[in-house]
């Protein structure tokens, strides 16, 4: 793809952000594309956030999970950017306002101390991060009916992110065997969906070692102090005002936000 197309598809997806519309799939209009160019649009999208005066905090890893890909159709994990401006504050609301068809899942995530490059096994990743949380991310989608567009219109579109919320934490070095413990996302005292951490990947800290492997592949590495969603454990729910969503983490502890209109 040409550095103009990459432009002009980056340009549709930033509007489309802006002013909340949905836009139909790139892949449709102009055939198929390789992963590698939808980086490429989602770098330039990213870009002309940070001339906004947006701040990259960290990424968010998608599609770990089994639930995951089952749900959208779409089976390798995939990344996106997540700026300061994405963050919701923990136990506060969440407006529907301006928003198109946002859901939420229940997300473990790492933050780091120090810089992760290359390809770090499980042991490596671990030992660069100074916490380990449960998140809830809030996913909308700028493409039509959210469901039927292909793996590089996704991550086109920044991997379909939008908002986060970040909650409970531990500190490391912890022994918590996360993948053993369970994650759940709840509306109210509802339970819709519940899994183990073993559902990322079968060790949660693998989406972080994959994360980075994907970041080296574009020549890039991960920063001490980034924030990393590692990935939905299980599907997610749309959104609908009145709720009280909630992510609770077995030992950690819990993730917020109420919905309103
Ligand atoms: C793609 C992003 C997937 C996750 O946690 O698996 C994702 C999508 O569902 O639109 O964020
Ligand atoms: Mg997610």
């Amino acid at each position: 793809m040409n550095t103009t197309k990459i432009t002009e598809f980056s340009q549709i997806l930033y509007k489309a952000r802006k002013n909340s519309e949905e836009v139909g799939s790139l892949t449709k209009t102009y055939g198929e594309f390789p992963l590698s160019d939808a980086y490429k649009i989602q770098a330039a999208g990213i870009e002309m956030r940070l001339n906004d005066g947006e701040k990259i905090i960290g990424y968010k890893m998608g599609l770990t999970s089994k639930a995951k890909m089952e749900q959208m159709g779409l089976h390798k994990p995939i990344f996106g950017v997540l700026t300061d401006v994405m963050e919701v504050k923990n136990s506060s609301a969440f407006s529907l306002k301006k928003k198109i068809h946002p859901k939420a899942e229940p997300e473990i995530y790492f933050k780091t101390n120090k810089e992760l490059k290359g390809t770090p096994n499980a042991q490596e990743a671990l030992s660069a991060c100074a916490e380990i949380g449960v998140a809830l991310e809030i996913l909308d989608s700028r493409f039509e009916g959210f469901r039927y567009f292909t793996l590089p219109d996704v991550v086109a579109d920044n991997s379909s992110s939008a908002y986060f919320v970040l909650g409970d934490s531990v500190k490391t070095p912890t022994d918590l065997p996360l993948k053993d413990l369970t994650i759940d996302i709840r509306d109210g005292e509802t339970v819709m969906f519940s899994a183990t951490g073993a559902a990322v990947l079968g060790e949660p800290i693998l989406s972080l070692c994959e994360l980075v492997k994907l970041l080296d592949e574009q020549g890039k590495t991960l920063p001490a102090g980034s924030v990393v969603l590692a990935g939905a454990a299980t599907q997610a729910i749309e959104l609908k005002a009145g709720q009280k969503i909630s992510a609770t983490f077995e030992k950690v502890g819990k993730a917020s936000f109420n919905v309103t209109g």
